[in-house]
């Protein structure tokens, strides 16, 4: 008699990001399931622009485009394709009000006449995108809010300047040598692999907690003649050892993948206000706040140098702000820095 035939079963530990949002869901009675097709968005968004973002030495989408962004910087062609397909993606999705990308000018109405339009999605399409031509790490953030009670779906500027700390989910997701995809809605900090064989982001990092400390600090240090003294005073403290350990640095230059490394690392990640950006390059609303978010859940510390970036009430939806983030041992230590100034 001939032996049954039985089904290779995968290893059950495998989830993918589909599956671990609705197992999320499933803990808490009455949820909608809105939240889950609002990430798929955003997942199928991911996939799309990872792949142009590996293929763009191939074909002609990598260079400049001809035109510039609204804060007059050349954008890429990747730049643009990214941002199409964040909008388009999200912009399908019944439950989104508002978008509002780094790349548009003013957030953009979606669903104007749908009362399920709950949410506003704020993202940076694609960060570091002058890394793209020599094949270095760029990455996509995201940033979800609900929309507040009392405001009319065409008052979408109040949709989008909330404080940080009114974000019901955020993340990024980093092309790098794999590509991840991080995301919290407020229970862990969780982090998901893309298997290319398989078009799916797999759980490879759960409930990520950031190491109390680390041995990188990231920081354009081209810069640090023009930084306030309290930054001068730190960085110099943690070369001497002040906390008793040796620091290397590390400056990719591509905001995502310098977090990503001190997330998983620790460490400190810092862009501080400089003599060009004295209120800080990096913007409020689709770089700091989705950084801050992730970071603080998984028990990081992110300022603004005087602040946490997650109190911060917004009042231009391009506010720029200073950031840093990273463990608390050497966030602490910068504190104290700062407030020595
Ligand atoms: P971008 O949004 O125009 O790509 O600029 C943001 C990027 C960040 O990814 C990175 O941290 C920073 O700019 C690097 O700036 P600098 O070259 O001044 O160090
Ligand atoms: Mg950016």
């Amino acid at each position: 008699m001939s032996k049954p035939i039985h089904a290779v079963t995968p290893s059950a530990k495998v989830i993918t990001i589909q599956q671990h949002i609705l197992l999320q869901e499933k803990k808490f009675p009455g949820a909608s399931g809105e939240f889950s097709w609002l990430l798929s968005g955003l997942t199928l968004a991911a996939k799309m622009i990872e792949a142009a973002v590996r293929r763009a030495g191939l074909n002609s989408i990598l260079g400049q485009a001809e035109s510039s962004n609204t804060h007059g910087e050349v954008q890429q062609k990747l730049d643009i394709y990214a941002n199409e397909v964040m909008l388009h993606n999200l912009g399908v999705r019944e439950s989104v009000g508002v978008l509002a990308s780094e790349e548009n000018e003013t957030p953009i109405i979606v669903h104007n006449e749908s009362n399920n339009a709950k949410y506003a999605i704020l993202f940076d399409p694609l960060d570091g995108s002058s890394n793209i031509d020599v094949n270095v790490s760029v990455g996509t953030t995201f940033s979800i809010y609900r929309r507040p009670v009392d405001v009319e779906l065409n008052e979408a500027s109040k949709w989008v300047l909330q404080p940080g700390d009114q974000q019901v989910a955020a993340g990024y997701v980093v092309y790098g040598s794999s590509t991840v995809m991080v995301y919290s809605a407020g229970r862990g900090v969780h982090g998901f692999t893309l298997d290319p064989a398989i078009g799916a982001f797999i759980l490879s990092h759960e409930d990520i907690r950031m190491p109390e400390h680390g041995i990188y600090y990231s920081v354009n240090e081209a810069y640090a003649d023009t930084f306030p003294e309290g930054y001068r005073k730190f960085l110099a403290g943690l070369r001497q050892g002040v906390l008793g350990r040796k620091y290397s640095s590390r400056y990719i230059g591509s905001m995502i993948a310098d977090f990503h490394r001190t997330l998983l690392k620790g460490g400190i990640f810092l862009y501080p206000p400089t003599d060009d950006h004295p209120n800080g390059k990096l913007r409020l609303l689709y770089e700091a706040n989705p950084i801050a978010f992730i970071a603080e859940h998984a028990g990081g510390i992110a300022i603004n140098g005087t602040g946490p970036i997650l109190k911060m009430h917004p009042t231009s939806i391009h506010q720029r702000t200073p950031l840093i983030a990273g463990s608390p041992s050497e966030m602490n230590y910068l504190i104290e820095c700062l407030k020595a100034e």
